[in-house]
């Protein structure tokens, strides 16, 4: 029977939701440190996924389900960790930006960010410039996440840009943009610091944009 670290991280890999909610709630109750369920077996899952995504061999749904699974088991072990100790990285704020309604993979983008370890600020979609620059001024995030999945709304990216450059904040915060439409180059042109295609690389991309900060 393999261990109960073991168990988690490949109920985690599997999607298997309830499963990780006993397996945490019963490594609690015996007095596992929530840091060590974290660190070893609930990231070593999500690294074991995105790994897998990379590479083509699971899918978004089965990714959906990982997500979903490491957010239920993290819902448990956020009251027992100390105030900031699970957003070790820094906060991010992130969102679809203004007349875009699709959520689901800036959700995801948002779950695995914070399984990686940063604190996440999710203010849902359609997003206006003003409420992006009113959230960087009230939570100081190291990095604002702007999702798009709609050609019309792309320029929305743009704005909010100008919006933080305005209001004097752009260069205190690291921006990424990303969604279905946007591409490398659009990012750049747009003036984002970095780009990515999907919510694995997001991981890879917001931490090497807080070791360059
Ligand atoms: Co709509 N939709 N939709 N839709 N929808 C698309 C995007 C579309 C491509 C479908 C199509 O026509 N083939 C098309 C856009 C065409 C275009 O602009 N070029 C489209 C359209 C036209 C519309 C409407 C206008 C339809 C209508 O009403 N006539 C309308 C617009 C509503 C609005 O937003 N104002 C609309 C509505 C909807 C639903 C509400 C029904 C639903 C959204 C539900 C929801 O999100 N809660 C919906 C859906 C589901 C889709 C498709 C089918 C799937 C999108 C999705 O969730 N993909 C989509 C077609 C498609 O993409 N195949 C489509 C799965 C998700 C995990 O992937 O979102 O790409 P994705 O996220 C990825 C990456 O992009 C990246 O990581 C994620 C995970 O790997 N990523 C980031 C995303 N954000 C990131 C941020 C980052 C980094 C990476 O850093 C910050």
């Amino acid at each position: 029977m393999p261990d109960q670290f073991t168990q988690l991280r490949e109920v985690v890999i599997i999607g298997d939701g309830e499963a990780a909610k006993r397996l945490t709630a019963e490594m609690l109750e015996v007095g596992v440190a929530p840091r060590e369920i974290l660190e070893a077996a609930l990231l070593p899952g999500m690294d074991v996924v995105g790994a897998r995504m990379r590479s083509g061999e699971c899918f978004i749904p089965e990714v959906l389900l990982s997500a979903r699974t490491m957010q239920g088991a993290l819902e448990l072990l956020k009251p027992h960790l100390a105030e900031g100790e699970s957003a070790g990285l820094g906060t991010v704020v992130i969102g679809t930006v203004e007349g875009d309604l699709h959520d689901i993979g800036k959700n995801l983008v948002a779950m695995m960010l914070e399984g990686a370890g940063f604190g996440v600020v999710n203010l849902g979609t359609s997003v206006t410039p003003e409420r992006f620059v009113a959230a960087v001024k009230e939570h100081r995030p190291v990095i604002l996440g702007m999702s798009a999945l709609l050609t019309t709304t792309l320029p929305k990216m743009r704005e909010t840009i100008g919006a933080l450059r305005e209001a004097g904040l752009r260069d205190s915060v690291k921006v990424m943009a990303g969604g279905a439409p946007v591409t490398l180059s659009y990012a750049e042109e747009l003036g984002a610091d970095g780009y990515s295609a999907n919510a694995a690389m997001a991981v890879e991309t917001a931490k090497g944009l807080i070791r360059k900060a």
